[in-house]
Formats: C-alpha cells, structure tokens, sequence
C-alpha cells in the first residue's frame, strides 16, 4: 500500500510553479487568500500539518509551537532569514527547521548595491523631479550628489550576501571593510581586498557607507545602537537589506532628520509594513518594501529549496538546509 502523502500547509501564495509540484508530491493546504495569517490560524495550522511552510510574515513562536499537533514534524521556511521561528523551542519539541540559503544572495547583492547606489546618486529625487514636472533645464551646480569611486565600504556581516555585496562595490572602485564575528580566512579576504575590522565601532567612525548583511539574532538586535550610528560620520550612509531589527530605527530617523547623517536605503524595517513616518518624510532616504530577493527566479529557487527539504526529510534523511540553535 502506497505511504501517505504528508500534509503540507504553506502559508502563503508561492509562484505556480512551485505549488504545482507540491501538489504532486504532498498533499497540500496552500494560501488563496495570500494574507499574513492571524496567530489563531497559524495553531490551527500547526496542530494539523505534517509540514509548515511558513514565510517571513508568520510568527512562528514559542505560544504558537506549545500548541504543535503531534504529527508536525518539520517547518521548512521559504526565505533564509529563521528570525521569525523560534529555533530553541522547535528543536526542543522534536521538530526541524530548515531555511533556503543560497539561492537569494546575488538578488539581494543586486537590490543593496542598487541602493548604494541610488541614495548618494540622489536617484530617487531626480526621478520625483520629473514625475512632478518641476525639471526646468539642466545646471552645474543642481541635484549634486556623492561620487561612489574611491569610498570606503563598511560591510557588517561578511557571509555569502555580504562577500556578493563586496564583489560588486569593488567593481565601482570602493574599498571594502568589514566586521564579522570571525575573520575570513586570507584567501577570501585577498579577493575582495577586504579589511578587516574586529571593532565594530572603530570601523563605523571611518566608512562612507555602512551595508548591512547580518542576521537578526538575540545578539545582533539594534546592533546599530544610538550609541554607534552617533559613531558614523555625518557624511555617511547607511544601508539595510538584512533586518529592520539590527538597526535602531527612531534612532536613525531622529539623525536623520537632524542633519546628522548624509541618507540612508532601507529595504527592511523594524515593524514591517510600518515604516518610521519620519523616514518617510525624510528626502535623504530610498526605501523599499521588502524587496531584496524579490525575483521570480529567486522566488523559485526557494520553492525548489523548500520541496527538496521536505522530500529529502520525509525520505527519512537529514535535509540539505537544517538550521540548528547553536547556527545562530
Ligand atoms: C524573503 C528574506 O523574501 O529570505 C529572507 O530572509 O528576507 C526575504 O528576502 C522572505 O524572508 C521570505 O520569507
């Protein structure tokens, strides 16, 4: 007798592609509606799925995990960041979490350079000039921004998205730093002629543009402190496509409007889709809603990742993107 198919519930709506082959692997509950669920929908769905798929808008914590149905046996988030599951808890309770490392990084790479780019370029206000019909000619001394060649770049969190970020800066002639928990071995620091920093302060107070790229953690939450974005330069920029979290925001939105710091690209933010009103007021900023891996290529890719990790796991092996506690 053929095995029963394991019930999968997905959160939210995935690109047809990828919730055709999950019909035809597992049995599938997938999203019509493609809302954020409500906390209650999110225990009713754990208490029947084999197999969660949650995505970054699920709160996946320890109220929602105590009321796991027996049968839930894995949570295969479709993104890569897990700071919306609570790892401890779902590992204490028997059951795996894997994420979809790797196949968003050149995306997200592509989406912060673009914004290392657009903020000191003052793209976005030269596009608004137009829209609102109030360009009158050209002029020397008018819509002057900051060259990017020659500037130092500050990457904090040198992994794959990071080392993809410093690959690109320096092609456009920056010079690349970086603060990471553990030095890069030699080799990969000699291909992106990369410095390293072991103090994140002393690095903040020298770089032109800060670019975020680590994950949020207990430890990393408002890594960038009121404390250390007073360290930065007032000439320079920050850019954010990890977490909202890592950054205090109100903190960066008050310098901001101060005069105290050049601009800033924010893909993320702390209480998404709530943006810092003063952020959007503010003509020294490109923001955009979440949108670093946002390709459907990418999108794709991560279906694939989260198929191959509940069919390698209900095959009874270890799936290829497991994420352990002690990972983060
Ligand atoms: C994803 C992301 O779109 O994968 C991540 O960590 O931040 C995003 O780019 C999102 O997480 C999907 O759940």
């Amino acid at each position: 007798m053929a095995r029963k198919k394991p019930l999968v519930v997905v959160t939210r709506k995935l690109p047809d592609m990828v919730e055709t082959r999950m019909r035809e692997l597992f049995e599938t509950r997938l999203s019509h509606e493609d809302r954020p669920l409500t906390q209650a929908e999110l225990v009713e769905a754990v208490r029947t799925a084999d197999v969660l798929v949650p995505t970054v808008t699920d709160r996946i914590d320890a109220g929602v995990l105590s009321q796991a149905g027996p049968n839930l046996r894995l949570i295969a988030n479709f993104g890569n960041g897990v700071d919306n599951i609570d790892v401890d808890t779902a590992t204490a309770r028997g059951i795996t979490v894997t994420n979809t490392p790797g196949v968003l990084t050149e995306d997200t790479a592509d989406m912060t350079m673009a914004l290392i780019l657009a903020v000191p370029r003052r793209i976005a206000q030269g596009i608004k000039v137009i829209e609102r019909e109030e360009w009158h000619g050209w002029s020397p001394t008018w819509m002057l921004g900051h060259r990017i060649w020659g500037k130092r770049l500050g990457i904090i969190g040198m992994g794959r998205i990071g080392q993809a970020v410093a690959r690109r800066a320096l092609a456009f002639g920056m010079s690349i730093h970086y603060h990471n928990r553990r030095r890069l071995p030699a080799e990969i620091e000699e291909k992106h002629e990369a410095t390293w920093w072991e103090s994140l302060d002393q690095m903040l107070a020298r770089m032109d543009v800060i670019s975020i790229h680590c994950p949020h953690t207990p430890g990393t939450y408002h890594l960038l402190s009121a404390r250390r974005l007073k360290l930065l330069k007032k000439e320079a920029y920050v850019v954010n496509t990890a977490r909202g979290e890592v950054l205090d925001e109100n903190a960066l939105a008050r310098m901001l409007e101060a005069g105290e710091l050049a601009g800033a690209g924010l893909d993320v933010f702390e209480h998404e889709p709530a943006v810092n009103p003063k952020l959007v007021k503010s003509d020294r900023v490109v923001l955009l809603p979440h949108m670093g891996s946002a390709t459907i290529e990418g999108r794709i890719d991560m279906g694939e990742k989260v198929i191959i990790n509940i069919k390698t796991f209900m095959d009874g092996h270890r799936p290829p993107d497991r994420v352990l506690p002690s990972m983060l």
